[in-house]
C-alpha cells in the first residue's frame, strides 16, 4: 500500500444549525485514535490541531430565518484557504464539525482543482441532500446547503465568491431518504446521480458507487468525500443531531471505504456531523475512525495468505 501524507485538519464548527455540539468533534477523533490508527497502516501524519474561522464580517440575507450566518461565511474563507494549500502537500482529512464546513473544504479542494487543471469529483455520503440555499432553507440551517453552494445556486452573494464551480454531473450522493419538496424539485433539474436507501437496498451499494468511480478515472479527477455521520443508521451511529431511520449498515459503509480505497482516487476528506455529547461510550467517534482506517487500506483480512 502506497503511504499517504495526511493532513489532519480540525475544525470545531457549529454554526451549521442550532444544536449545539459539533464543536467537541475534533477531540472526539483524537480520542478514538485517529492518528494513532492512520500511523499504524503506515500512512505519514500531519497534525494540523484545530483551525479557526475568519474574523466575522457583518452580513445579511434576506430570508431571516437563516442561522450564524456571519460566523459560518468566516468559516467558509478559512476553510476554503486551508484545504487549498492542504491539497497540494498531501491527502487532508477534515476533523468536523458540522456539515456546514464543506462550504469551504469543497471550495477550495475545487480550487486546488483548477490550478492543477483536473475536474474535481465529489462523493456526499448522507441522508440528505444538502443542496439548500440560503433563500430556501426553510429551517435556516446552512448545514443543509453545501452542495448549493459549491455548485454554483443563486442565493450565496454574502459568501466568498467561489474560485471555481463544481458541476452537478461530478456530484454523486448516496444514502438519501430525507429530501424536502424544494430540495427534490431541484435535485430533478439538475445532473447530480442521487442514489436514495431505497435504490441502494434494491441495487446494492457497490454498483452505484463502482459507475462513478469509473467516471472519475476516466476523466482523471480528483475525488473529495464528504461523509455525514447521518449517512449511517442510527442504530450504529446515534451521535447525530439528524438521525434518521433506514440508514446505511456497517457493512454497507465499510464497502464503500474498501472501494474508495481500492480506486486509489480520494484526494480529501470531510468528517462531519459528529456530536459527541450525544454519543455512546464513543460508539459512534469509534466508528468513523474505523472507516477512515477502511478508506485507508485497512482490510478485514490479509487475503493471499489467510484462509477460513
Ligand atoms: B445535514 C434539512 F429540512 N433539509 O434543510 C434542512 F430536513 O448536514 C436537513 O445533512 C438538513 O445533516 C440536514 O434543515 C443537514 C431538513
Ligand atoms: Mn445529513
Ligand atoms: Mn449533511
Ligand atoms: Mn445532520
Amino acid at each position: 500500500m502506497t503511504p499517504r501524507n495526511c493532513i489532519l485538519i480540525g475544525a470545531p464548527v457549529d454554526s451549521g444549525k442550532r444544536r449545539r455540539g459539533c464543536q467537541m468533534g475534533p477531540d472526539a477523533y483524537r480520542t478514538a485514535g485517529l492518528s494513532e490508527t492512520l500511523k499504524e497502516l503506515g500512512h505519514n501524519i500531519r497534525e494540523l490541531g484545530n483551525i479557526q474561522h475568519a474574523p466575522l464580517r457583518e452580513a445579511s440575507c434576506e430570508n431571516e430565518m437563516v442561522y450564524a450566518l456571519s460566523e459560518t461565511i468566516g468559516w467558509t474563507e478559512s476553510l476554503a484557504e486551508s484545504a487549498a494549500k492542504a491539497c497540494g502537500e498531501g491527502f487532508p482529512i477534515f476533523l468536523g464539525g458540522d456539515h456546514s464546513l464543506s462550504l469551504g473544504s469543497v471550495a477550495g479542494a475545487a480550487a486546488y482543482a483548477a490550478s492543477v487543471d483536473r475536474p474535481l469529483f465529489v462523493l456526499w455520503l448522507d441522508a440528505h441532500t444538502d443542496y439548500h440555499t440560503p433563500l430556501t432553507t426553510g429551517s435556516g440551517h446552512l448545514h443543509g446547503t453545501p452542495l448549493g453552494y459549491v455548485t454554483g445556486r443563486e442565493g450565496f452573494e454574502a459568501f466568498p465568491p467561489l474560485p471555481a464551480v463544481v458541476p452537478t454531473e461530478n456530484v454523486c450522493l448516496l444514502g438519501l431518504r430525507s429530501v424536502d419538496a424544494a430540495e427534490s424539485a431541484a435535485l430533478q433539474t439538475s445532473e447530480m446521480q442521487a442514489h436514495d436507501m431505497r435504490d441502494i437496498d434494491e441495487n446494492g451499494i457497490a454498483r452505484p458507487l463502482k459507475a462513478f468511480l469509473d467516471r472519475v478515472e476516466n476523466a482523471n479527477g480528483l475525488l473529495h468525500v464528504s461523509l455525514d455521520v447521518d449517512f449511517l443508521d442510527p442504530s450504529i451511529a446515534p451521535a447525530v443531531g439528524t438521525t434518521v431511520p433506514g440508514g446505511a449498515t456497517y457493512r454497507e459503509a465499510h464497502l464503500v471505504m474498501e472501494l474508495l480505497h481500492d480506486s486509489e482516487r480520494v484526494t480529501s476528506l470531510d468528517l462531519v456531523e459528529l456530536n459527541p455529547f450525544l454519543d455512546e461510550r464513543g460508539r459512534t467517534a469509534n466508528l468513523m475512525v474505523e472507516l477512515t482506517a477502511s478508506l485507508l487500506g485497512r482490510r478485514v483480512f490479509d487475503r493471499p495468505t489467510r484462509s477460513y
